[in-house]
């Protein structure tokens, strides 16, 4: 990059008082949770046609290339490696083992079906995150999981959320950094349920069964995902954000919050500040809903600015995981991949470019121009040059290389698999 050009966009944000060689070493230290279900579209390696079925989420698309085991799953994380700028986590569903071929059950894989995972991530020197797959199977079909009335059904899942914890804590052993266990289930009903109370009960009793085996905290951690609606489940979902925030907070869990998992005019940026005031820690699924929970591929847009935005002003980055979760099968998957793992640094580096110091003075002062000024003043500073630095100085492309990057990979790699 052209230096002067640089020097340049420096000495803008300098006179905010905002020093971007700071902001580039603090962008650095960040790890995101890449979410490997973007590249086969939540289908998982249980059968070689598994597809993501039932729990209320749904995949769009059928853009060929599509990874259809872990071999080409695997090589595209690598490219996604390359077009990302930084060292990153890897999160796993459950569904992602190494099965060998045979029909292994929820109830019964552990921790040897993800030995190869682990070898791949120490390779990598990357860390690992993890979740339980209470969904596509035919004991979630009806809809509730771990809140089923029938016991033998609850059984069943609580022995699959213990398991998800094992292997959990197992990965953040062998790797050296903890492990996030995520539960998430899809439990709940398209129509006005009558017994919201008995779900919600039985939820707790099952989740406090499936939590009760006690892991270092050093390998592993727990959060819990909290969604108001899904496909099928609009009138009544078992963990609502409430549901979910009580039982976090008395159990010393963490909560997952994620952006499409509530009115589509809340914003999750406007809670950070009071979950903070009550968690050590927490989880984000970075997506993004376009009226509704429909998990698009994430961009660079005023939601994500306003979280990451909120996330520094906080200083609470080092307590939040930044986990992603989107999945979009209408467009390569990689490029989808690497448009928003990219997307959330950028929001991040703009945080950090932002002119807080001046800003909370203006606030403090009770100036609302001089504030809202100085924030659409910020908008157009030069944060694009600054992200090319550090592309650059990470060694992957800038966006001007990002599509040939890409469309090279699709013609060489993607192509073949049809
Ligand atoms: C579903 C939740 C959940 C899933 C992933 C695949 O609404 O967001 O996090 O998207 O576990
Ligand atoms: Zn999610």
């Amino acid at each position: 990059m052209n230096e002067t050009v640089f020097n340049d966009a420096k000495e803008q944000y300098a006179k905010l008082g905002v020093d971007v060689d700071a902001a580039i070493a603090a962008l650095k230290t960040i790890p995101l949770s890449l979410h490997c279900w973007q590249t086969d579209d939540v289908g998982g390696f249980e059968t070689p046609d598994a597809e993501l079925s039932g729990g209320g989420i749904q995949v769009t698309g059928n853009f060929p290339g599509k990874a259809r085991n872990i071999d080409e799953m695997r090589t595209d994380l690598d490219k996604v490696n390359t077009l990302v700028p930084g060292t990153h986590r890897l999160a796993l569903h459950m569904s992602y083992g190494e099965f060998g071929g045979k029909f292994v059950d929820r109830d019964s894989i552990a921790p040897e079906h993800f030995a190869g995972w682990i070898s791949w991530a120490k390779e990598r020197g990357m860390g690992l995150d993890f979740n339980g797959t209470f969904f596509s199977h035919p004991k979630a079909a009806d809809g509730y999981t771990l809140s089923h009335p029938d016991k033998g059904i609850r059984d069943f899942w609580v022995e699959h959320g213990k398991r998800s914890r094992e292997i959990s804590s197992e990965m953040g052993e062998e790797l050296g950094t903890p492990c996030i266990c995520n539960t998430w289930v899809p439990d709940g009903t398209k129509d006005l349920p009558v017994d919201r109370l008995g779900y919600r009960a039985r939820l707790v009793e099952s989740l406090d069964a499936m939590m009760a085996p006690e892991y270092r905290d050093e390998n592993m951690k727990d959060s819990v995902e909290t969604k108001l609606f899904g496909i099928g489940s609009e009138s009544y979902v078992v963990g609502s954000h409430e549901f979910y925030l009580g039982y976090a907070l008395s159990r010393d869990k963490m909560i997952c919050l994620d952006m499409g998992h509530f009115h589509p005019t809340e914003s999750i940026a406007d809670k950070l500040s009071s979950v903070y005031l009550f968690f050590r820690e927490l989880l984000l699924h970075v997506s993004r809903p376009v009226r509704w929970d429909s998990d698009h591929v994430v961009i660079f847009n005023d939601d994500v600015a306003d979280l990451t935005r909120e996330l520094v002003r906080c200083s609470r980055i080092k307590d939040t995981h930044i986990g992603l979760d989107f999945f979009d099968g209408t467009m390569n998957r990689i490029g989808a991949y690497a448009i928003g793992s990219r997307a959330v640094l950028k929001g991040l580096l703009a945080a950090f470019l932002e002119p807080h110091d001046q800003l909370k003075t203006y606030d403090l002062e009770g100036n609302a121009f001089a504030r809202l000024a100085l924030l659409e003043r910020a908008r157009t500073l030069p944060i694009g040059t600054v992200w090319d630095r550090y592309c650059e100085e990470m060694g992957v492309v800038g966006d001007a290389g990002l599509i040939d990057s890409v469309m090279d990979y699709e013609r060489n790699v993607l192509a073949g698999r049809n």
